[in-house]
């Protein structure tokens, strides 16, 4: 049983998703959160990171940490996305059996569906198809953590289970241009574009592919729930259940800024997936529903923007 003195060590915790994970368990009375910054402890080291478990004696691990990026890092670090992210979740997964934690929140992310899966993207289309070739090497890492997480539930009868949230934005994102998402990558695009007297926008791909984007907030309470549930299934989509264009993501953001310049869309830039819409009826089902909406997410991360301006984030690996 999680109570409010249960020791829940966030791996991850200083990056976007770890970090609101934190802010909401302490603001909902958590006495005994922990987590270690990368300098403090090397996720990808296996003694490491038996030691500090075995330290800090976690009743619940939350894995929040990754080595993530948007499209053209996935694409550019194949080698690191697969291993890395492979050596910190098997880590994590394997120290916390060993030493007998209760339970483990396992993060992925919706790249792990087959590529032209149908949409909505249910949880049983996993390993169907082929993967999204930009992301597939972290979409492999994810799959094995959500499989690994599956056997220990299913060998041992444990509560591991596995959440895929669609693509989240939020405070704390990171905003280097080279290796951040698309959210947070036009929000600075276009503030940038408006001081410089509303300079030309230079967006990636067609704008055509369609995006669902989630505040990581609202991803912070689906863990929450997570947490103080016994959910009954190992994986479970968190979404909104929404979509729309990167065109038309790209016009809501270039209107809440107020830029009035032009966007270009650079076609030699990759396009990735489609679409990944995902069907969130088992986390409706089960009692969680998302809060923010996009106007409203955006709006606060441009406003987190603004007031951090001076010391973004450029590193990838958060946490
Ligand atoms: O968010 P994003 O980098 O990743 O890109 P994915 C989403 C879409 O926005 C793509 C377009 O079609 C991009 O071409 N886009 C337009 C831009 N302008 C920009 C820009 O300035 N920066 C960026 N980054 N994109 C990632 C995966 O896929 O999603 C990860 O690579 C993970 O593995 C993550 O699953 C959630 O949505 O395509």
């Amino acid at each position: 049983m999680i109570d409010k003195d249960s020791i829940i060590y966030i791996a991850g915790h200083n990056g976007m998703v770890g970090s609101a994970i934190w802010r909401t368990l302490a603001a909902q009375g958590y006495l005994n959160i922990i987590g270690a910054s990368s300098k403090e402890l090397d996720l990808r080291k296996q003694k490491d990171v038996r030691d500090y478990i075995r330290k800090t004696k976690p009743d619940v691990i939350i894995d929040a940490a990754a080595k993530v990026g948007g499209i053209l890092a996935n694409n550019d670090f194949p080698y690191q996305f697969l291993m890395e992210n492979m050596q910190i979740q098997n880590n994590l997964i394997n120290e916390a059996h060993r030493l007998g934690v209760d339970k483990f929140i396992f993060l992925g992310s919706s790249c792990i569906y087959p590529k032209l899966a149908p949409q909505p993207l249910k949880e049983e289309y996993l390993l169907t198809g082929p993967l999204e070739p930009t992301n597939e090497w972290y979409a492999l890492a994810k799959i094995t953590g959500v499989k690994a997480c599956e056997s220990i539930r299913k060998q041992f009868d444990k509560d591991f289970v596995s959440l895929m949230p669609t693509n989240l934005y939020g405070t704390h994102d990171n905003f280097d241009l080279n290796s951040s998402h698309v959210m947070p990558a036009m929000i600075r695009k276009f503030y940038e574009a408006k001081q410089n007297n509303n300079a030309v926008v230079v967006l990636w791909g067609t704008g055509t592919p369609k995006r669902e984007f989630l505040f990581v907030d609202d991803m912070a309470k689906a863990v929450v729930y997570a947490l103080e549930n016994q959910l009954p299934d190992y994986l479970y989509n968190v979404g909104t259940g929404e979509d729309l264009t990167i065109k038309e993501l790209a016009t809501k953001i270039q209107k809440i800024i107020g830029h009035t310049g032009e966007i270009i869309w650079d076609d030699t830039k990759p396009d990735g997936t489609p679409r990944k819409l995902m069907d969130v009826s088992k986390m409706h089902n089960i009692g969680w529903k998302h809060q923010v909406d996009l106007e409203d997410g955006i709006k606060k991360t441009y406003k987190w923007f603004l007031e951090n301006i001076e010391n973004f984030k450029t590193n990838q690996l958060k946490g």
